[in-house]
């Protein structure tokens, strides 16, 4: 996520270092350097501007304490300028009612009926009963996109005939759920442009009668200034309560996600990252701004990483690998797991100083598909009692899985270094994978 403009600030705030003193000389040439890196990373002139201006007022009014660097003093404060920019502190998503409704609005691609996947699969994992209405009439395929989306989450859909009004397929979406006890409504809504007038009283209107708690403005990251106009645009028709950036995966350059709440001033409150229904982050301006610094976002990585794993099930591993039984079954659910929390390249951005080595690293996706596909191939007796896999088991194994015979060696020795290996974190007191989110609460807590 916005590699350039990171990489850019941090060569900006390097230049600081060695320099015993902040004074307005010597920090001139590092100013002019991050309202570059702005510019470059398509945030408005004039927003830079102001962000640099604070930055400097602030750098020289400030004493470098002997314990920290100029450097350090210097990161910190573009930290809190990035964080302020973008809103200074997380706006919670409102929902009240009965049940509570949330109407999503957008052009057409920005990933609107995406989000109304995931926000279900969010809530639901927070005890909410979400029913997903499909009110983008004007194509089949919208209606049958949520319908996939919601029988592979197992979350409600409700849909009417094409020939329907939005408004009245909206209106008995709420019936359904009030008679049904569900207590979060979520309305999809068709692509539009904000020069269509007949189309923006359409949502207006929707907005109007169905008095949402939540209206969300969903857009695509990518679209950088243009985001940001549009996000206007809308504003100024719908008044809507917060915006949804999405594709923050791709190599959108950040300029949308600094602006948006300065200039349209509404939060952004939830950042799409990939195509997964669990790639959905709420936005928190500091963690944001600690990102694009390059320190990375323990906390949403710990986020995800609790939703996945649960305390019953973890104790119930660790009695496992206490009693020898960890087997190659075990092996490809953790994988499974850590698969759920995201793609390793996101995660691996998410982790401070990882991100940076990133472009050098070849991290594939696909990094365990290998071990999913080798262990598919085993019978459950096998993946059981991993030690009965002998060389004509091997064999078999290889031609199921269309892998070689080494292939298949290694990953039963990999396996057998892991067990060793968790013994010894086992033995410490740890509980190896599932210690992870705590572990590192401690750590970024201290
Ligand atoms: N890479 C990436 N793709 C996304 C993201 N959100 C949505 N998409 C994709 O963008 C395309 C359009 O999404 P869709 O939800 O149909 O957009 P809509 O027209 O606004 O409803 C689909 O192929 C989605 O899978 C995201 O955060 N990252
Ligand atoms: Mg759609």
């Amino acid at each position: 996520m916005f590699q350039s403009l990171s990489a850019n600030l941090e060569r900006a705030i390097k230049s600081l270092k060695g320099q015993g003193r902040i004074t307005e000389i010597n920090i001139a040439a590092t100013i002019k350097e991050i309202r570059r890196s702005l510019v470059q990373a398509d945030v408005h002139y004039k927003v830079a501007k102001q962000v640099t201006d604070a930055i400097k007022q602030k750098a020289i009014g400030t004493n470098v304490l002997t314990s920290v660097s100029p450097g350090q003093l210097f990161t910190k404060l573009v930290q809190d300028a990035l964080t302020d920019l973008m809103g200074g502190i997380h706006t919670e998503v409102r929902l009240t009612g009965h049940p509570a409704v949330i109407l999503v609005a957008g052009l057409q691609g920005a990933g609107k009926t995406t989000l109304v996947g995931k926000l279900g699969h969010y809530y639901q994992k927070k005890n909410k009963s979400p029913l997903l209405v499909a009110c983008d009439l004007y194509r089949p395929a919208a209606v049958e996109q949520l319908e996939t989306l919601g029988a592979q989450l197992n979350i409600n859909v409700y849909t009417e005939p094409l020939e329907q009004k939005p408004y009245t397929v909206a209106q008995n979406a709420i019936k359904e759920a009030k008679s049904k006890a569900l207590d979060l409504v979520i309305v999809d809504t068709a692509g539009r442009l904000t020069t269509d007038e007949e189309m923006m009283q359409e949502i207006c209107m929707l907005k109007e009668r169905l008095t949402p708690s939540e209206t969300l403005f969903v857009v695509d990251a990518m679209a950088g200034q243009d985001a940001v106009t549009t996000a206007q645009a809308f504003n100024e028709k719908l008044n809507f309560d917060g915006v949804v950036l999405t594709k923050l995966d791709g190599d959108a350059r950040g300029g949308a996600a600094l602006s948006i709440r300065s200039v349209v001033h509404k939060p952004i409150k939830f950042i799409s990252t990939g195509e997964k229904m669990q790639d959905l982050d709420l936005f928190h301006p500091d963690r944001m701004a600690s990102r694009i610094l390059g320190m990375g976002d323990v906390i949403s990585f710990v986020e995800r990483a609790e939703a996945v794993y649960n305390e019953t099930q973890q104790r119930s591993l660790q009695q496992k690998i206490k009693t020898n039984q960890f087997n190659l079954e075990d092996l490809d659910k953790q994988i499974q797991k850590i698969e759920k929390i995201g793609s390793i390249k996101e995660m691996v951005a998410m982790l401070p100083g990882l991100g940076k080595a990133m472009p050098a690293l070849p991290l594939e996706d696909d990094l365990f598909k290998n071990c999913k596909v080798i262990i598919a191939s085993m019978t459950v007796k096998e993946r059981r009692n991993p030690h009965i896999i002998d060389q004509s088991r091997r064999e078999r194994i290889a031609r199921g899985s269309g892998k070689t015979i080494q292939e298949v060696n290694q990953l039963l020795k990999q396996f057998d270094v892991i067990c060793k290996m968790m013994k010894k974190v086992h033995k410490k007191g740890s509980n190896l994978l599932g210690s992870l989110p705590s572990l590192l609460k401690k750590r970024s807590a201290s």
